[in-house]
């Protein structure tokens, strides 16, 4: 799946354009207010940013994920709160739906979902249950032809804003071939949302608890409509969006960069710009170089992706997108250790966009799998190899 070069080109300059003329300029009302304005999403919409990654023929844009990369790059050049609006739609929250739905699933909640009518979220996490993903206790019940669903949901991305959750349950017995996937509308009895959850960065993301008490959902609502196979699902679903972290990296150390060399051109100290000395011309080229390196290998892993029959089930791309979502990610928290640090006392200061940026970008090396987990998978994968 992929849209013709010169319609893409069209997209990505029409979102380049939208990040430097809506997004920039809002990114300290966002950081204010903590929300993300009404007429900005609506205007996402309208420029279908919530379908970039379905097909066509369910009313998304169709993007192949090398495409989707490259939009998520630009997308991450402005502050990360605007993005996670649309980036359940586009990943975690849609893709199990897209990958193991029924085509029943598919054309109930696909077209709403690449609209951005419906807002979807992904829902793994417990409090008890964060790497060691196939331990999640989260109970489904078969009820006739319903389950009943009992648990809590932590850290859910969007969770505020969803009107469904694909959501992973126990329902098989222990172990990882326990696990069911079910998409779960929001507005079921027994389905409450925590409080919102006070974060180090990242101001204007929405994440809270979901609480289930007996939540009644249709058997028919299982993902595949086959109980136990919601963790592999939950791992394809993964794999894919950790390239597109990947790339979200890539975005936000262009533009700490941006930022570290406009200040190293206009601050002066001992007689001349901080940018002609040496010391801090290496920081600017070790960041530079790296961010180079981490481009080229997202675009190269999505590109195997996209020619793999097997996408998200084949091993040895899992295993590539690891990489690449532990390289990205620890580079741009490279980035912007050295962005403030070119800023010197004024890094520290929050009139200076590098350091919201420093905060932000801290969780990309945590969610969708810690570098610690991506170093696990790589591990594995390798001990695997004959
Ligand atoms: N695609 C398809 N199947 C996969 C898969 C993938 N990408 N990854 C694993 N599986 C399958 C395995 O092949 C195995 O299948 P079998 O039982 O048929 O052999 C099954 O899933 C269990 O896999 P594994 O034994 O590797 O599971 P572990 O419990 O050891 O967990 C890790 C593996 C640690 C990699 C997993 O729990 C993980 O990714 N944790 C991090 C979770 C995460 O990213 N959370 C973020 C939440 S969302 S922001």
């Amino acid at each position: 799946m992929a849209i013709d070069q010169e319609t893409f080109q069209l997209l990505k300059t029409s979102v380049q354009r939208f990040v430097q003329e809506r997004l920039v300029p809002a990114e300290d009302h966002v950081e204010e207010h903590d929300e993300v304005p009404a007429d900005i999403v609506q205007d996402m919409k309208e420029l279908g940013l919530f379908g970039l990654s379905i097909p066509e023929a369910f009313g998304g844009i169709g993007l192949s994920l090398e495409q989707e990369c490259e939009v998520a790059c630009e997308l991450a050049k402005t502050a990360l709160a605007f993005r996670s609006v649309v980036g359940t739609n586009i990943g975690i929250g849609s893709q199990g739906i897209l990958m193991d739905g029924t085509a029943q699933q598919k054309a109930e909640f696909l077209p709403r979902i690449a609209s951005g009518d419906l807002i979807v979220s992904f829902a793994l996490t417990e409090p008890n249950a964060g790497s060691d993903a196939a331990s999640i206790s989260t109970k489904g019940v078969r009820d006739g032809d319903d389950y009943l669903l009992s648990g809590t949901k932590r850290f859910i991305t969007n969770a505020t804003r969803a009107g469904a959750f694909t959501l992973m349950a126990r329902t098989e017995g222990a172990g990882s071939a326990g696990i069911t996937a079910f998409v779960v509308p929001a507005g079921l009895p027994g389905l409450s949302l925590g409080k919102p959850d006070r974060k180090m960065g990242q101001r204007g993301t929405k994440t809270c608890d979901v609480h289930l008490d007996n939540v009644r959902v249709p058997a028919a609502n299982i993902i595949g409509g086959v109980p136990g196979k919601g963790f592999k699902t939950a791992m394809k679903v993964l794999s894919r969006g950790r390239l597109h972290v990947a790339a979200l990296a890539c975005g936000m150390a262009h533009r700490i960069l941006q930022e570290s060399v406009a200040y190293a051109q206009e601050r002066k100290q001992f007689g001349q710009r901080i940018g002609d000395f040496q010391l801090v011309q290496a920081m600017l080229a070790d960041s530079q170089a790296e961010l180079l390196a981490a481009t080229a290998l997202v675009l190269s892993t999505a590109r195997r992706y996209d020619a793999s029959p097997l996408g998200a089930s084949d091993p040895e791309i899992g295993m590539q997108a690891s990489c690449a979502k532990m390289f990205c990610t620890e580079m741009v928290g490279r980035v912007a250790d050295r962005g403030v640090q070119i800023h010197g006392g004024s890094g520290y200061m929050n009139d200076y966009k590098v350091e919201r940026f420093y905060r932000d970008v801290r969780l990309l090396r945590l969610y969708e799998g810690t570098t610690q987990i991506q170093q696990l998978v790589i591990g594995k994968h390798l001990m695997k190899a004959s």
